[in-house]
């Protein structure tokens, strides 16, 4: 039997473990790219590690997401990154340079290869043909040090594109559709596996929007065939040499197969709040739109953004829109900049801001109470954007610019725009924003200002563990509801104990007293428990609380590593009348916890409260066992390199 595209990535990295779905495998991880708001974590973990140089081929730490520098802070923490990855053997893309994922999928991609990153849209470079996942920043600095990555095999859909896209229906169109039919939590445990004639004629740029929103699926990743459309790109880019074909054998099996026909796709929308509440752009209908920010890792290449000049040359933006555009990089911004769409985009109206993640992680651009916002971005979770009362829907650079211009959500298919836009024979390559590593490294002298502070460690689980219910959640928590993100929070990424003060508010602005004045806790959750970002802040500020575990219906992937990772643990109702019984404040006692975890994946759970015993289940592999077991990886990585010496 042949294999298909993923279990030849896999394969070709496989360290530990057999290929079967459902068991836990390592690989060997290529390359590694952080960003700043997870940068400052997994570096200070990496210098716990005590390692000289970074162990990978390649490893990139981009500045895009903390990029207001209202005080000293996010100065401080670029500064920080900036001198470890120098000292480090890590290149260093500096503010301004662009978006990770649309810079690495630029600069630095390699199809084949894999690539480790702490942030949950690294899949983006999936449209390149590598093996790409978002981790939380120990599991990154882990592989930095040159540890394998550890996951769960997944299942691999094979996900048929058949037919053409229509006029003004794109990429972005694609994956609404199949988060349409799939949800958020559909593509847990899977790799989407893209095949089909279709592919031809997607460029890398649109393969890697689609890739990227596989994070909203709650995949693992997306990956994509490396073929001439993807050699010409890489040419485009000057690095033709690392192109290699890469392609499922024509045997290969699949768990699930799902086909779309693009034929039959028209523009989408994700209404609010959530990424899988899609609905045609026509049957929502012309809504007033107040705002509309075209940019993020989803949406801002070179051909996007030249889509979005198309549409506004010669035209106004609608007197009741702000449009604001956020460039993918720099080397986007700089093109449109030589060939005259900058102008066109300010002409019309637009507010351009300098390549990076800007309004998508709230650095600035809220919009007004009770607006609608049109973002060409991943993620419309309520209050993401700044604003609890905003409305915000997901859509295309297509339809996004057409209702900047019309003032209402608007279906781009009746403009009379020609947007055929060709891929570039050769893109403008200025790589002098991107910082070598040192070629002297001891004479390199780490920065850290006085916004870094300390990260919390666990210590191993001993005895019988007791909290109260601090809090009972409902389903689809994110790890915005958990560790919101905005420009007022960002620059305290390096601060866990400043940023405790915010933990879970946007559920109850209480939980941060309760769980100081309880001296910790337990937290109840419902299903798809921390999906969204991979921000590690998200287990780190509850260890901090003195979180001791929290009981879902179901977990997100990386959230749950995360808690383990922070020696904190994951338990699973095993029927849902468990979760309706039980109550906040009830107290709980997992009793001799180190004995129960140690043994099984059934772990019983007294609530002493009400009188009852609950079966709940801890699912865990061996590796996971073990970091719970010494109170998190850090610990467990600490004792090797002891018993190493
Ligand atoms: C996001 O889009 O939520 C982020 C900000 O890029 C996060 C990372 C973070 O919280 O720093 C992500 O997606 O992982
Ligand atoms: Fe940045 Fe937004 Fe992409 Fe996250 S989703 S990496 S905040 S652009």
């Amino acid at each position: 039997m042949g294999l298909n595209l993923t279990q030849k990535l896999i394969k070709s990295h496989l360290v530990e473990g057999t290929m079967v779905p459902g068991a836990e495998i390592g690989i060997r991880i290529d390359q590694t790219l952080t960003q700043d708001s997870t940068g400052t974590m997994a570096y200070l973990q990496l210098e716990a590690m005590e390692i000289d140089r970074v162990k990978t081929k390649l490893s990139v730490a981009y500045v895009d997401h903390n990029m207001l520098q209202e005080g000293f802070e996010n100065a401080d923490d670029h500064l920080y990154i900036q001198t470890v990855a120098a000292k480090y053997g890590i290149f260093f893309s500096r503010p301004g340079n662009g978006i990770c994922h649309q810079v690495h999928l630029e600069r630095f991609g390699v199809p084949g290869q894999t690539l480790l990153g702490s942030d949950s849209h690294t899949p983006t470079n999936g449209g390149l043909g590598m093996l790409a996942i978002g981790a939380g920043g120990l599991d990154v600095a882990a592989a930095m040090a040159g540890q394998p990555y550890f996951l769960t095999m997944p299942k691999v859909v094979k996900v048929e594109l058949t037919g053409k896209l229509a006029a003004f229906v794109t990429a972005k169109d694609i994956i609404l559709e199949l988060l349409r039919r799939l949800t958020v939590k559909g593509g847990v445990g899977k790799i989407f596996e893209y095949t089909g004639a279709a592919l031809a004629d997607l460029t890398v740029p649109e393969r890697a929007t689609i890739a990227n929103m596989g994070a909203e699926l709650g995949a693992t990743t997306s990956v994509f065939p490396s073929d001439e459309v993807t050699r010409a790109f890489l040419r485009a880019q000057g690095r033709e040499e690392a192109w290699i074909e890469l392609k499922a054998d024509p045997d290969a099996e699949y768990d699930q197969v799902i086909v779309i026909d693009l034929n039959e796709l028209e523009p989408l929308a994700a209404k609010p709040h959530s990424p899988d509440n899609v609905a045609k752009v026509r049957e929502i209908g012309p809504i007033k739109v107040d705002q509309v920010a075209i940019g993020s890792c989803t949406n801002s290449s070179y051909q996007d953004l030249m889509k979005v000049a198309r549409i506004l040359k010669g035209k106004a933006v609608h007197s009741g829109v702000s449009l604001v555009i956020s460039p993918g990089s720099r080397q986007v911004l700089a093109m449109l900049a030589e060939n005259g769409a900058l102008a066109d985009l300010i002409n019309a109206g637009a507010r351009i801001l300098e390549a990076g993640c800007g309004p998508c992680i709230g650095m600035g651009q809220a919009p007004a109470s009770n607006a609608v916002s049109l973002r060409t971005f991943n993620r419309n979770f309520k209050g993401r954007c700044g604003t609890l009362s905003a409305d915000v829907y997901l859509v295309s650079p297509e339809t996004a610019a057409a209702s900047a211009v019309f003032g209402v959500l608007a279906d781009p298919r009746g403009l009379d725009v020609d947007l055929d836009v060709p891929m570039p024979e050769k893109f403008l390559i200025n790589d002098n924003m991107i910082i070598p590593p040192a070629l002297e490294p001891e004479q390199v002298e780490i920065i850290r200002g006085p916004n870094i502070k300390p990260f919390p460690q666990n210590t191993p689980l001993k005895g019988s563990l007791e909290g109260k219910v601090l809090i009972k959640l409902g389903d689809h928590i994110t790890t915005d509801h958990i560790m919101p993100s905005n420009a007022k929070l960002l620059p305290f990424r390096s601060n866990i104990p400043y940023l405790a003060q915010y933990c879970l508010t946007p559920c109850d602005p209480e939980f941060p007293r309760r769980a100081e004045e309880n001296g910790g806790g337990i937290i109840v959750g419902g299903e798809n428990y921390g999906q969204g970002s991979s921000r590690e802040h998200a287990a780190l500020v509850p260890l901090y609380l003195g979180i001791k575990a929290v009981i879902a219906k179901s977990f997100a992937r990386i959230h749950r590593a995360n808690l383990i990772n922070s020696g904190i643990i994951p338990l699973t109702f095993t029927d849902p009348s468990q979760y309706d019984q039980v109550r906040e404040s009830d107290l709980l006692e997992i009793e001799d916890v180190e004995s129960q975890l140690g043994s099984g994946s059934e772990i019983v759970l007294h609530n002493r409260t009400q009188g009852r015993v609950l079966p709940l289940r801890c699912e865990l592999t061996a590796k996971e066992r073990a970091v719970l077991l010494m109170g998190g990886k850090i610990n467990l990585i600490k004792e090797q390199l002891r018993q190493k010496n």
